[in-house]
């Protein structure tokens, strides 16, 4: 497979670019067979790299499957012994220190089928450049560290009314056969990474925003006019984050206009790009009728995270792409804490804790195992990865933890002032922090070089004779490929104490009764005085570190903390321990051919927990969720698939069958019937009700089949609906599940949004799941190969959700996986390398699974030349690059 493209780069060989861009004026005739492409820059000698009487270096050009039509310096034809066109781009030789550079080019958005660069979705033309799409469009120095002042003008015909660039709108015209021209002016520089061009046949919404310096912003989200009416929660969530963003970080948006643009075909979620925001419509467009309430608050985050990009990612950018994390981690930081100001705190916590435990884990623990600044890569694409994302955030939040709130303001107001309208780096985030408070974060740095997840050690000793109590700490970090040598971190560990009545002790002569404690060496003793009796200790608290914590408890003291902990983050994760040691337990059992026992102390716990009516429903619906099955696969090495997926049924029926009665009760409680709103409280409430509902149905009592089945019918919201389908579709009889996902799809197949959740329920389902299901469900009319959410839905929602068929004994699971990458490798690199990521874990697999998963990830391999993206994951997963 070896592809001769494919070569690492490496941070260390970092150089600033020899020439600079000030002006980028772009001019696209667009067609969607043969776009013209005229690109006129002023370039000039990077002053900082330039030495005097030198011989100048030749100008470099990005640029892939672009047809050159022409180049000229200064209104002059370059001829062509001045230029070189090699993979990859077009070096110019070069004879003065600034010049006027014209290239045209051709390209042929309707054959982009890898959604980089200019393509089209659903006859609309789009744009996706960030990492290095760019160079897909023109020749350019397509890297984040050249910020150019752009114009771009677009001419289409009368059939595309809606033109769309980054910026204002300068000029609009009507050409005189009849086609319309518009230009846009951005009058901020950025790199190529963030330009945008959009032209359709859009609707649109708007409303506006007042700043708090008193200029009003316009707003307009921009879609396709069966879509117009799923735009309120995404304009309503806009608005809340530009507000916050205001109050929270002082930051204040710079354009009189704010753009988003829903797209079907995307790769991502959405992408922050200057003025015009483009969003995977599953990310921006809901209603009621149509979305859940996770799609709900999914829509939120993104919203807030594209915008938040405006100052953390835009204004000040990324030096080169293993600075990825400084806009990402910090972006990812800034909107977790919006939701969680918007929503319920805990809740949200915990869903990025159980994100990052599942999945940023298992990356760690992985072949693609890498930094949060990575310090080498092939293909940029492989590293928008959770760690770079979520474990960024996680650094940004460990500083936020050791600085506090105050001085972490300090600290990003310094960075946004020093470093506005530059291309930073990591180091540069950190020094500003350290600056604006003379704090040292010396020792702290290595979170950004150093991969792996950290275990924590925890024992304790008290002396009653001396009111004594101490906590002994000791760090390490497994080795990850090419670290092998780990050192200790500079980890924030929150901690509390509760006594025997389950109140909180103080800690110290401040009284306080909760602290960080700063662990920095391998092994680390902390003592604390004047504690009467012995107590029982509440450790990383709000998991304020991204550590696996080990600590001794017993069953009776993880149900104590579920009912005494003050900190509501850490009573749902003493729920969790109970849960997992439950379910270990059986593993250990149903492993050994034992007979699997009720897992009393978990249905006990559970028990107290749903009879707590003070606690936060959402809270309570976390709590009552047991660990997925890719969770529990996480635990330890020599993954026993059959085992797990066994376990997990026999508790969650016999769960159901204890707690029937108290299900019930809460069921109906819950079931107020009110009209719809997205606010916390109703999310919370329809997220218990439906946990009870779902462990009901599993209970296998008629009577709860026929609840689910009213609610389905009822229709009220797309969230009771959706999960009143799934229970129908995994407790009921085969048939009837037929009908309904039969009814579900006939009402609903015009909806681009709720076809794809249509897909994901049967893709993930063990029983409906099967193979030739997910084969079947393919060749669906609604299916579309090239569109990524399709492919999500279904592919990805079988491989990575549906744990019990993927793991089919007959390894026909991983094949199918294999097939479909292959396939799609060669449509869209970026899916195709995200798709195979199930395939990369072979190594944690018991020896039946794993020496099938690695055949598989083999066939690939040996497939033919693959693309860079595919080639870099596929080969560091079997240990070949
Ligand atoms: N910067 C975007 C993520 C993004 C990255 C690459 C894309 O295309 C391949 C698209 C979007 C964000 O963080 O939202
Ligand atoms: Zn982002």
């Amino acid at each position: 497979m070896k592809d001769s493209q494919a070569r690492t780069i490496y941070l260390k060989d970092y150089q600033a670019p020899d020439y600079l861009v000030d002006r980028t004026d772009l001019t696209f005739d667009l067609d969607p067979h043969a776009t013209l492409v005229t690109s006129r820059l002023k370039v000039r000698r990077n002053p900082a790299v330039a030495r005097a009487e030198e011989t100048l270096p030749p100008l470099w050009l990005d640029g892939s499957d672009l047809e050159l039509l022409s180049v000229s310096v200064d209104g002059e034809l370059l001829p062509a012994q001045r230029y070189q066109e090699k993979p990859g781009g077009l070096a110019l030789s070069v004879d003065r220190a600034a010049f006027e550079l014209e290239v045209q080019t051709r390209i042929a958005p309707e054959a982009n089928t890898s959604l980089e660069g200019l393509y089209l979705s659903n006859g609309m033309y789009c744009t996706q450049c960030e990492a290095e799409g760019f160079r897909k469009i023109t020749f350019y120095p397509d890297r984040p560290d050249v910020m150019s002042i752009f114009t771009t003008t677009i001419v289409a015909p009368a059939t595309y009314p809606v033109l769309l660039s980054n910026g204002n709108r300068i000029d609009s015209t009507t050409t005189e056969d009849g086609r319309l021209r518009v230009t846009w002016e951005d009058p901020f520089a950025k790199p190529s990474y963030l330009f945008a061009l959009v032209a359709g046949d859009l609707q649109h919404v708007e409303d506006h925003f007042t700043t708090c310096s008193g200029r009003t912003v316009k707003l307009q989200l921009f879609t396709e006019a069966r879509n117009i009416g799923k735009c309120a929660h995404a304009m309503a969530s806009l608005k809340h984050a530009m507000r916050w963003d205001e109050e929270v970080y002082g930051r204040e948006y710079d354009l009189d206009i704010f753009m988003i643009v829903a797209v079907d075909h995307f790769n991502m979620g959405a992408m922050e790009n200057k003025g015009l925001n483009i969003f995977n419509s599953a990310c921006v467009l809901a209603s009621p009728e149509t979305a859940t309430d996770a799609a709900f608050q999914r829509i939120e985050a993104i919203v807030a995270h594209e915008y938040f990009h405006n100052w953390s990612g835009n204004r000040v950018t990324c030096r080169d792409w293993f600075q990825l994390s400084l806009k990402e981690g910090f972006t990812v930081f800034r909107d977790a804490e919006f939701s969680a100001d918007m929503n319920s705190r805990a809740v949200k916590r915990i869903e990025d804790v159980i994100l990052l435990r599942t999945s940023q884990f298992a990356e760690d623990a992985g072949p693609m195992s890498h930094p949060v600044r990575p310090d080498s890569y092939m293909e940029i694409s492989n590293f928008y990865t959770l760690t770079v994302y979520e474990k960024g955030a996680e650094v940004v939040r460990m500083i936020h933890t050791l600085l506090g709130e105050e001085a972490f303001r300090r600290g990003s107001d310094l960075y946004f002032e020093r470093h506005d309208g530059c291309a930073v780096t990591c180091e540069d985030f950190v020094v500003a922090m350290e600056d604006a408070n003379s704090a040292d974060l010396k020792q702290f740095r290595r979170w950004y070089s150093q991969a792996g997840t950290p275990v924590l050690e925890v024992t304790d000793a008290y002396s009653e004779a001396n009111g004594e109590y101490s906590l002994t700490i000791r760090q390490h970090t497994p080795a990850t490929p090419g670290q092998n040598d780990k050192l200790p971190l500079h980890i924030p560990v929150k901690i509390g104490l509760l006594d025997e009545s389950g109140s909180p002790l103080p800690l110290d002569a401040s009284g306080r009764e909760e602290m960080v404690l700063h662990l920095t060496e391998a092994e680390q003793t902390f003592t604390f005085n004047g504690i009467a009796s012995r107590p029982l200790p509440s450790l990383l608290r709000g998991f304020s570190a991204p550590v696996k914590l080990r600590y001794g408890y017993s069953s009776a003291q993880l149900q104590f903390l579920m009912r005494h902990d003050s900190d509501p983050f850490n009573r749902w994760d003493a729920c969790q321990r109970l849960a997992l040691d439950s379910l270990c337990k059986l593993q250990q059992q149903y492993r050994a051919g034992a007979a699997l026992e009720s897992p009393d102390t978990l249905i006990e716990g559970f028990a107290a927990v749903l009879d707590d009516v003070t606690l936060d429903p959402a809270l309570v619906a976390k709590m009552l969720s047991l660990p997925s099955a890719q969770e529990l696969a996480e635990q330890e090495g020599d993954i026993d698939a059959a085992a797990i997926i066994a376990v997990r049924v026999f508790a969650r029926d016999a769960i159901a069958k204890a707690l029937e009665a108290r299900f019930l009760a809460r069921y109906r409680a819950l079931d107020r019937r009110k009209p719809y709103t997205p606010a916390a409280e109703d999310i919370a409430e329809r997220s218990l009700k439906n946990t009870c509902l779902t462990y009901l149905c599993a209970a296998g009592n008629a009577d709860s089949l026929t609840l689910a089945k009213t609610q389905f019918e009822r229709g009220e919201n797309m969230t009771d609906t959706a999960a009143a389908l799934a229970a129908l579709v995994e407790f009921g009889p085969e048939e009837q599940s037929e009908n309904f996902l039969e009814t579900f799809y006939q009402q609903w197949q015009q909806d681009t949004q709720v076809v794809e959740t249509w897909f994901g329920l049967q893709s993930g389902s063990a029983k409906f799941g099967a193979l030739e299901r997910v084969q079947k469900l393919m060749s669906h009319p609604a299916f579309d190969v090239k569109n990524p959410n399709k492919v999500r839905a279904v592919v990805a929602g079988f491989a990575m959700r549906n744990f019990t068929q993927f793991h089919r004994e007959d390894g026909s699971g991983y094949n199918f996986l294999a097939d479909q990458v292959i396939a799609l490798d060669k449509l869209n690199p970026q899916i195709a390398a995200r798709l195979v990521t199930p395939l990369t874990r072979w190594r944690k697999y018991r020896a039946e699974e794993s020496g099938q998963i690695r055949v598989a990830l083999q066939r690939i391999s040996d497939s033919g030349k693959l693309s860079s993206d595919l080639y870099e994951v596929v080969s560091k997963s079997l240990g070949q690059d």
